[in-house]
């Protein structure tokens, strides 16, 4: 996957690019990752990127040229790519669409600065728009180091030893299990002996109690939306009778 990224701030994409899993993905060259600097298209000895908005307000608009030259720059680096618009006002993105964009061979996206970009280039220039949630940040650019971190994680080979198809049934319907690593025992708190038994079958059965559970407290909208398998229905049932016996037991007076 080639991603194109316009922005003001290519600086941000440094410490991004050169940690962790997206630079293993670079170098096994899964993924290459190239900004463009939209200003380097703006004219004029000052390279003015932002102008007042029409019909008046507060704040500045980003002016479409420079956006414009930046994008059809992009466009012959990356001749095929979906145009992506990272706004407030996009579709909310998600694990389901991050998925779908890692099946794309190239991706551009367009980072907004200030109140936003001339609705002509969000009109001319954009497949998508797209958001990272319903809360207000200064740009784009973290918008998109999220999408570019999601989407790499569904390239093949991008992942270590965790293999993404996990996420596809899994983790999209429950939260994970609790993980516990060395010592066994920590500050007085020791490990679930399940876990040392080496009973496959145990451990597999207490870590989709342990996932339900959590789902449970943190997360009942999960448990909602999602069709619950028939052994996860056994131990909510289970849960039921437990707490049925307490309930029955207390009221004996
Ligand atoms: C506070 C200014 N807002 C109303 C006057 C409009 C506004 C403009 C530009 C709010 C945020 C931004 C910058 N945000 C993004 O470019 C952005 C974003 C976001 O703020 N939240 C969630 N996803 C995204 S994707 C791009």
């Amino acid at each position: 996957m080639q991603f194109v990224v316009l922005t003001l701030f290519p600086e941000l994409f440094d410490t991004f690019q050169n940690h962790g899993m997206i630079r293993r993905a670079v170098e096994l060259q899964k993924i290459s990752l190239q900004t463009i600097q939209i200003r380097d298209f703006a004219e004029g000895r000052h390279r003015v990127t932002d102008d007042r908005p029409y019909g008046g307000g507060p704040g500045m608009v980003m002016k479409p040229e420079p956006v414009a030259g930046a994008m059809r720059s992009a466009l012959k680096m990356a001749p095929d790519a979906r145009r992506i618009h990272l706004t407030p006002q996009g579709r909310p993105f998600s694990n389901t669409m991050a998925r779908q964009l890692a099946k794309e061979k190239e991706l551009i996206l367009l980072c907004g600065r200030y109140e936003g970009i001339d609705e002509r280039i969000c009109r001319n220039f954009i497949d998508d728009e797209v958001s990272i949630g319903d809360y207000i940040l200064t740009g784009g650019e973290l918008a998109a180091m999220v999408v570019i971190d999601a989407v790499s994680r569904f390239i093949p080979g991008v992942l270590g030893c965790a293999d993404s198809s996990e996420d596809d049934s899994f983790s999209d319907c429950l939260l994970e299990h609790a993980h516990y690593t060395r010592p066994f025992e920590f500050e007085g708190d020791p490990v679930p002996e399940v876990l040392l038994s080496g009973d496959h079958g145990k451990i597999g059965h207490w870590r989709l109690q342990s996932s339900l559970m959590r789902t449970f407290f943190k997360r009942k909208d999960l448990l909602i939306d999602h069709a619950l398998t028939a052994e996860e229905l056994k131990i909510m049932e289970g849960w039921q009778k437990e707490i049925q016996s307490i309930i029955d037991f207390q009221q004996k007076e």
